[in-house]
């Protein structure tokens, strides 16, 4: 087999083992390879191991040789939760939260999501498409090979919901970077639905719901399931709705108040619950028990400026898999830097960096579905590796806020360097 990219003398955190995220004790046991040899062929592993290339393997003048001595070498990470298309951004806003107004009381007086639907509905495909490529080839630059994208600013405008994942899909084919699509129509009641809530339900179930899944333009189906926003009795229709269609649920549990959104996402068979900053002992023990990945998304802690994390020792102790992801959005999360959240994870949500690297590769695919052909660097799996400047993992995350990549590798190809 020809070998078209090899990494040697590598210090890896390889992540493998079974194709699944990781829960409890496992999810701080990561498996270092020193001295390790990479070999990509195509866009695939071809081996990985400590001694020389086995013969099966030819290297020839067109191989390209990446020495990784002194280097840290992982996964390509993977940002399971952003909402990355949108248009415009709420530096407005930014004011009003130092000066301590809430994120909900901005949403219901018309502004917050409301603002960014109205910028969205504005944007032209172009202005949108240009705008989430910036984004995605800043994410590619922190080492980020594969990304989930939200609709949800267009809510009552179903056209602007259809182009917000048309920009996605479009993006998935033209940037190396892979896109995994969720539709989110239930993002915010629209402001005409705003005294009959459940019209707006009915109307996500019976039009955009079908219209979704016969276009393909999306593999999941996310509610946020918040005080003022949509019930637990709402969300449970839209997302019980979707499954039926074939679209997984993902849900915006209990991020700010404690409504039931965990227990609501293990009910309902989510493949991942988000945020949890207030999540009851009760849905961490039904989160645990169905295994529904827990996105956390500590950047979201950080800028809400209210000193709360989620639980996130508590649920690694009960055996809740734990995805770090940025929430990357134009109100609570306006960062697209991963290895800033990596750090947050450890400083705020307490988790170690062996945990916190877990939760952005393997833990990250299983929360989109992608466990089997990535987040580990195994044999078969996407050749989507990252090399950072660091001679560990600790130092990754304890020289925080800048961006440590070296060298990006998509699909056995260089597509990043320094
Ligand atoms: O635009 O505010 N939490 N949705 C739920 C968001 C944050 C994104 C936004
Ligand atoms: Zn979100």
């Amino acid at each position: 087999m020809k070998i078209n990219l090899l990494i040697e003398n590598a210090k890896a955190i390889t992540m493998a083992g079974e194709k699944a995220a990781r829960w409890g004790q496992a999810q701080g046991e990561v498996g270092y390879l020193e001295g390790a040899t990479i070999a990509l062929a195509g866009d695939r592993i071809a081996y990985v191991g400590k001694s020389p290339l086995p013969e099966e393997f030819s290297v020839d003048e067109d191989t390209i040789k990446i020495d990784a001595r002194g280097k840290l070498v992982t996964p390509g990470l993977i940002d399971a939760h952003t909402h990355l298309v949108h248009g415009g951004s709420r530096e407005h806003e930014f004011k009003l939260k130092l000066e301590g107004v809430d994120y909900l009381d901005i949403l219901a007086q018309g502004g917050g999501i409301h603002s960014t639907v109205k910028a969205t509905r504005e944007a032209s495909f172009e202005v949108l498409y240009d705008k989430a490529k910036k984004s995605l080839d800043i994410m590619l630059g922190f080492g980020v090979t594969t990304v989930e994208a939200k609709s949800g600013y267009g809510i009552g405008d179903f056209a602007t919901e259809i182009k917000q994942m048309e920009v996605a899909k479009r993006l998935d084919q033209d940037h190396v970077v892979d896109l995994v699509s969720t539709f989110m129509g239930a993002h915010a009641v629209p402001k005409d639905y705003a005294d009959r809530p459940d019209d707006f339900v009915d109307v996500l179930i019976e039009e955009m719901l079908p219209y979704v899944v016969e276009n393909k333009l999306a593999d999941f189906n996310d509610v946020f399931c918040e005080e003022g926003v949509f019930t637990v009795d709402q969300s449970r229709r839209i997302l019980l709705a979707g499954k039926e269609l074939g679209l997984l649920p993902k849900v915006h549990a209990d991020e700010i108040v404690q409504l039931g959104g965990g227990e609501l996402a293990a009910e309902v068979g989510a493949i991942s619950a988000e945020h949890l900053m207030a999540v009851s002992d009760q849905g961490i023990e039904d989160l645990a028990e169905k295994k529904v990945v827990a996105v956390l998304l500590p950047g979201t802690s950080f800028n809400m400026q209210k000193n709360v994390a989620a639980p996130a020792r508590k649920m690694i102790e009960k055996g809740v898999p734990i995805a770090i992801s940025t929430d990357y959005n134009p109100g609570s999360c306006p960062s697209e830097n991963l290895q800033f959240m990596m750090s947050l994870a450890s400083l705020m949500l307490k988790m170690t960096p062996e945990e916190v690297i877990t939760a952005v590769t393997i833990n990250a695919a299983a929360a989109i579905g992608r466990q089997e052909d990535r987040g580990s660097i195994e044999v078969g799996k996407k050749a989507d590796i990252a090399i950072f400047d660091v001679a560990s993992l600790e130092y990754m995350l304890y020289h925080f806020g800048i961006n440590h990549t070296d060298t990006v590798i998509k699909n056995g190809k260089i597509v990043y360097r320094k």
